[in-house]
């Protein structure tokens, strides 16, 4: 463990600067330097981190930079959000509407392509990836989705592209690290045509990664792909669950189970019959109370663990604005109260206590350092 914290730590030092080139045709590429220094931390210990979105809290979401940066720092997954292109490739973004984290709106060529959709019972308007083939939407760049929140970011803003779910392997592979893709809107894309799981799996297959011990943890908030990929695939699946709601695919069924039933004893027995682990909020495992201090701790791990199923808790992130009152730092009134970070590392090691056996983290290097350090301790 000592050997994994310091291989983190010396990947943080020596990987910090990222180079990006303009190439011939003065489009700007990803390129990691010191590559030979860098020994990222592998998938060994008690406490997985998985790097949400990448290094979301240091680079722009979903990009390489942001996934390079988040190995650099001793993550053990990469979490690739996956949405579909108009010609059938798998990308990395949170959502199929990209206004948010790309200069599309800026783009002439496409301002036709601005449109409202209905996307699970949700009426968005902007533009979405399954409207684009992926050539065109290699031409967009990417930016920072928070820049109120994350200033420094917005240096990085158009420097990368939207990468390809093979991609993101490749660099998984290039660094010994694993994946952790989840599939966005399945319900949606399967009623477009442009189903999610059969190229999932195939560019895993095509880098040999198909069996339970291969570094991919496949999730999904919905229900019914997870069941159907149990039946295609031995990689492990994840059962992402909210803090409320149901999944989408219940709904549009007109099943009226919801997540709340879903972390009944009875829900995670049904659950362990086609998932490996679940992803619940950690408002499922620390209830938020109406003065938003946290209440005392649900049984959630405990019966998740007597069923067999992993548990990785989501989304743990530094500044104030998204952590939970208690851990907060800093002058309330200060205009930058929101964007400073708080007590992350106490959150963190609260959520070890609970029994958490990974969490996603916006920030990997304090998560790895949090957990290898109480590791190191026990
Ligand atoms: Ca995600
Ligand atoms: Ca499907």
């Amino acid at each position: 463990m000592t050997n994994r914290l310091l291989a983190g730590t010396l990947a943080v030092l020596a990987g910090g600067v990222l180079a990006t080139h303009a190439d011939a045709s003065g489009a700007v590429a990803e390129r990691a330097t010191e590559r030979a220094t860098v020994k990222p931390a592998r998938a060994t210990a008690t406490h997985v981190v998985i790097a949400h979105r990448g290094a979301s809290a240091y680079r722009p979401e979903h990009t390489l930079l942001s996934y390079e940066t988040a190995i650099r720092m001793g993550a053990d997954y990469i979490e690739p959000d996956l949405v579909s292109t108009k010609d059938h490739v798998l990308v990395a973004r949170h959502e199929n509407e990209i206004s948010a984290t790309t200069d599309v709106a800026e783009r002439p060529e496409f301002a036709d392509r601005r449109t409202t959709k209905i996307i699970d019972g949700k009426r968005v308007t902007g533009w979405f990836t399954e409207d684009f083939t992926l050539a065109e939407l290699r031409t967009l760049r990417a930016r920072e989705r928070v820049p109120h929140l994350r200033p420094g970011n917005t240096a990085y803003d158009g420097l990368a592209r939207i990468p390809t779910f093979d991609e993101v392997v490749r660099l998984a592979k290039r660094y010994g690290v694993g994946v952790y893709p989840e599939t966005k809107h399945p319900t949606y894309f399967d009623s477009i045509g442009l189903s999610l799981e059969e190229p999932l799996l195939e560019v895993l297959r095509r880098h040999g990664w198909t069996d339970r011990d291969d570094p991919v943890y496949i999730q999904s908030f919905e229900t019914r792909n997870l069941r159907e990929l149990r039946r295609r695939t031995r990689v492990r699946l994840v059962q992402l669950i909210g803090a409320e709601g149901a999944p989408y695919d219940l709904v549009a069924a007109g099943d009226d189970r919801t997540y709340d039933d879903m972390v009944t004893p009875e829900g995670l027995r049904a659950i362990a019959a086609y998932a490996d682990a679940i992803g619940p909020s950690t408002a499922r495992i620390y209830p938020v109370g109406p003065d938003g201090r946290l209440r005392p701790r649900t049984t959630l791990v405990r019966d998740a663990h007597r069923r067999g199923l992993t548990v990785h808790a989501w989304t743990v992130r530094g500044e104030n604005a998204f952590l939970p009152p208690d851990f907060r730092q800093g002058d309330a009134n200060s205009p930058s109260y929101r964007r400073a970070i708080g007590d992350v590392a106490g959150w963190l090691e609260k959520l070890r206590r609970a029994g958490v056996d990974g969490v996603f983290a916006d920030d990997p290097a304090i998560a790895r350092a949090t957990l290898d350090r109480a590791a190191r301790r026990t």
